[in-house]
């Protein structure tokens, strides 16, 4: 197919500042999960669009933590880093009003490892600058310092300027056939995104606390005629942080349950049951074998 282009792009950046929101609103649907905790993403996930002339393999990250301690925070690194490495075009997203340390790291350690690829900085959450002449002045400064080949300011939640990053990528990406069916949205299966799913309503839901000393683990995945019927364990790391996330009468584990359904329900277009459990597993974050076994790793 001659003209066609298709490649691999990584949107790293540091925690929080939007990345999943970004591609869930590129690919046009909800695939990745997203909260206003820092650190929702663990894996290196593949999200894949496919038109008449471009195939976009967006490659969502973990934020980039640096040095943050335990087994999973280094395979979270690890896996952002095998991202960047590899990847036919580099998104560097930073969130408005200004560059933060972290920022400027994320800049730093793509500088040399870039190469010649592409670079392109995504200054999200133009949505919630005040004062919108700031805008010219932050993105001039940039310009000036030389960062990036182009910079883009933008909104993942209300999808101002979205179009125009997408279209900055398709022109970078190598020219060659579609390196996916059209129809594959994801390397990832309908059970890893049901165990997602989960996760998110627990970092959506929970103070800070617990979101980080837990993981889904989906025991039963089965389709039946009418319905999915879904078998989950949320582990926690301590018997008090089981209490919190069961909640009065389960009152905290019935919310959770039925916020993912919902949206399980949005993404597979089937109906759902969801049987959700609450486990104690000491140390699964700093324990390289239960990290396997519980899905981590194999990322990089
Ligand atoms: N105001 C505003 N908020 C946004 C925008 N994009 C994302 N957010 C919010 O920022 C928070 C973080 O979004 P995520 O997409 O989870 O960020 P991330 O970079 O993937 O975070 P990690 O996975 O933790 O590294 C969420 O509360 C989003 O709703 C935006 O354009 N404007
Ligand atoms: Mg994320």
């Amino acid at each position: 197919m001659s003209g066609y282009r298709s490649g691999t792009i990584a949107v790293f950046g540091r925690p929080n500042v939007g990345k999943s929101t970004l591609i869930n609103r590129l690919l046009g649907h909800k695939l990745l999960i997203t909260s206003a905790k820092p650190q929702t993403t663990r894996h290196r996930i593949l999200g894949i669009k496919t038109t008449a002339a471009t195939q976009f393999l967006y490659l969502d990250t973990p934020g980039l933590v640096w040095g943050g301690k335990g087994a999973l925070a280094r395979q979270m690194d690890g896996a952002a880093a095998s991202a960047i490495a590899e990847a036919d075009c580099l998104v560097l997203v930073a969130a408005c009003p200004r560059l933060q340390d972290d920022d400027e790291r994320a800049l730093d350690f793509v500088k040399d490892l870039r190469k010649d690829r592409p670079l392109i900085l995504a200054l999200n959450k133009v949505d919630r600058m005040e004062h919108k002449e700031t805008l010219l002045p932050l993105m001039e400064g940039l310009a000036q310092r030389g960062i990036g080949d182009e910079i883009i300011p933008l909104s993942a939640r209300d999808g101002s300027n979205v179009l125009a990053l997408e279209a900055v990528i398709a022109r970078r990406l190598p020219e060659q056939d579609a390196l996916y069916p059209e129809d594959q949205l994801s390397d990832r299966g309908d059970r890893f995104v049901a165990a997602e799913f989960v996760r998110e309503q627990v970092f959506r839901r929970f103070a800070k606390e617990i979101p980080y000393v837990t993981t889904v683990d989906i025991e039963s995945f089965r389709e039946e005629k009418n319905i999915v019927r879904i078998e989950a364990v949320i582990y926690v790391e301590k018997e008090g942080q089981k209490a919190i996330l069961v909640g009065q009468g389960g009152a905290g584990l019935k919310m959770v349950g039925s916020a993912a359904r919902r949206a399980l329900e949005r993404h597979l277009q089937r109906k759902v049951y969801l049987g959700l459990w609450v486990k104690v597993r000491k140390g699964w974050s700093d324990d390289a074998r239960a990290l396997q076994s519980l899905g981590y790793g194999g990322d990089n």
